[in-house]
């Protein structure tokens, strides 16, 4: 019998096989259905932009961006038919049906086409901006030309006390940096919403939903009035992701060897990648001042670490002089005492010579490396040892004064 293949079959079916290869979704029929409902609306959408010739897309931030294509030209097509086409708007209230199945591979080496977002600011707003992403881990490994569409695609949103910013389950539509204001997370455990962490005045969240393909992993509630700045979900795949690709080239074999993470499945190893940002240091330069708020966590990637003390006197009296206690090289950490003991930093670290450093925000270090808290603790415990040792019994790493 001759039986003929239905053209298009071979590449559809491959196209689901890679997205289940990329993504490892648990229930392969629940992912079938996303996947091709989603590959159906896609076409669907395709044949409607064709119809209307249209190239404008909203993507439901406060203003109203202007397009450019990707010579960073203004676009000016077809303005007199705005009024023929809806284009799919992508904001909380109008929220995605199926998440899976992006068109973006970032392994695609294929030259960039898409359609640029820019949401213009004034030289003030640009200022706050810059500002408020200079410390964004994820923005760290970007490069300059990278950086700027992000700047140019992001935009403002203000919110108010009790403004739900995300709600765990919806689909991802925007990463948010704070340039200020508190926020609340909350995780749903049996049907209670758990409080879990906070950012205060400093940060990014959102990032999961858009670079996962999942559901919003958590609530965030602002507790006082703020002001973020967003990025839309495309903009965020296309730079992001793309820059995560290469991420995961560039550190996934020093991340196999660093010691504590050894602890951790290979995938996890991974996301810990997709997220950390990385650090250059002079030599001299503090990285870490003992008394300060802690929110991140340190790999020594090159270079040294020179960790210093000031002790307390037998009296309990501050005494200035710093003492080197240890030292870290490449693959060894540094910053989760604080974290872990949720108490000011303990010692300073400086560098010693040229340093880099792999960084991760305290909330990815509560996501990521709960498998290798055991070991973490364990260390303390030395830490501790040594303490007493060093400076006698009046001095505690809980209580490390300022
Ligand atoms: P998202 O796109 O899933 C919610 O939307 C965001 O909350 C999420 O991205 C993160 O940016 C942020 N677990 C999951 N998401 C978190 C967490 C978190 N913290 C902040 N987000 N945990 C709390 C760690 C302090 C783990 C809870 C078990
Ligand atoms: P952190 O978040 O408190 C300072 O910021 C970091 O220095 C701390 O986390 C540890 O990662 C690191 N005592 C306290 N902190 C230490 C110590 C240490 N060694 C490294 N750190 N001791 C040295 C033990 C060899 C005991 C002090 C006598």
């Amino acid at each position: 019998m001759n039986i003929e293949i239905p053209a298009g079959l071979t590449d559809l079916l491959q196209g689901y096989t890679v997205e289940v290869l990329r993504q490892r979704p648990d229930d392969l029929v629940d992912f079938a259905v996303q996947y091709f409902s989603r590959l159906r609306e896609e076409k669907q959408l395709e044949l409607l932009r064709d119809g209307a010739r249209k190239t404008h897309v909203n993507f439901g931030g406060d203003e109203q961006p202007m397009q450019t294509d990707s010579n960073g030209e203004e676009d000016e097509e077809d303005d007199d038919d705005d009024s023929d086409f809806e284009p799919p708007v992508i904001n909380r209230f109008n929220r995605r049906v199926s998440v899976c199945a992006e068109a973006f591979n970032p392994d695609d080496e294929e030259e960039d086409t898409e359609p640029r977002v820019v949401h213009p600011k004034t030289d003030e707003q640009r200022c706050r901006l810059q500002e408020a992403c200079k410390d964004i881990l994820l923005f760290k490994t970007l490069d300059q030309e990278q950086l700027s569409q992000v700047l140019d695609a992001m935009f403002e949103r203000k919110v108010i006390p009790q403004e739900h910013v995300i709600d765990q389950g919806d689909d991802g539509d925007n990463f948010y940096v704070i340039e200020r204001g508190q926020y609340d997370i909350f995780v749903s455990k049996d049907g209670a919403d758990v409080r879990v962490g906070h950012y205060d005045n400093r940060g990014s969240f959102g990032e999961l939903a858009l670079m996962y393909n999942t559901p919003r992993a958590a609530t965030i509630v602002a507790t006082s009035e703020g002001a973020l700045w967003a990025l839309d979900r495309n903009t965020f795949r296309r730079l992001i992701l793309k820059n995560n690709a290469q991420k995961r080239k560039t550190y996934e074999l020093f991340i196999e060897s660093v010691p504590i993470l050894k602890s951790l499945e290979v995938s996890e190893r991974m996301k810990i990648v997709d997220v950390i940002g990385e650090r250059s240091y002079q030599d001299g330069e503090r990285i870490i001042t003992q008394g300060e708020q802690a929110d991140c966590f340190f790999i020594v990637e090159s270079g040294e670490v020179k960790i210093m003390i000031k002790s307390k006197t037998k009296t309990g009296q501050e005494n200035n002089q710093e003492v080197e206690v240890t030292r870290c090289s490449s693959g060894q950490y540094f910053g989760e005492l604080a974290l872990v003991t949720n108490r000011p930093r303990a010692a300073s670290a400086y560098a010693v010579g040229n340093v880099k450093c792999l960084v991760m925000d305290v909330q990815a270090f509560e996501r990521l490396l709960g498998p290798c808290m055991d070991i973490m603790k364990r260390n303390i415990s030395h830490y501790e040892e040594q303490l007493v040792s060093l400076f006698g019994s009046s001095m505690d790493i809980k209580d490390p004064g300022n």
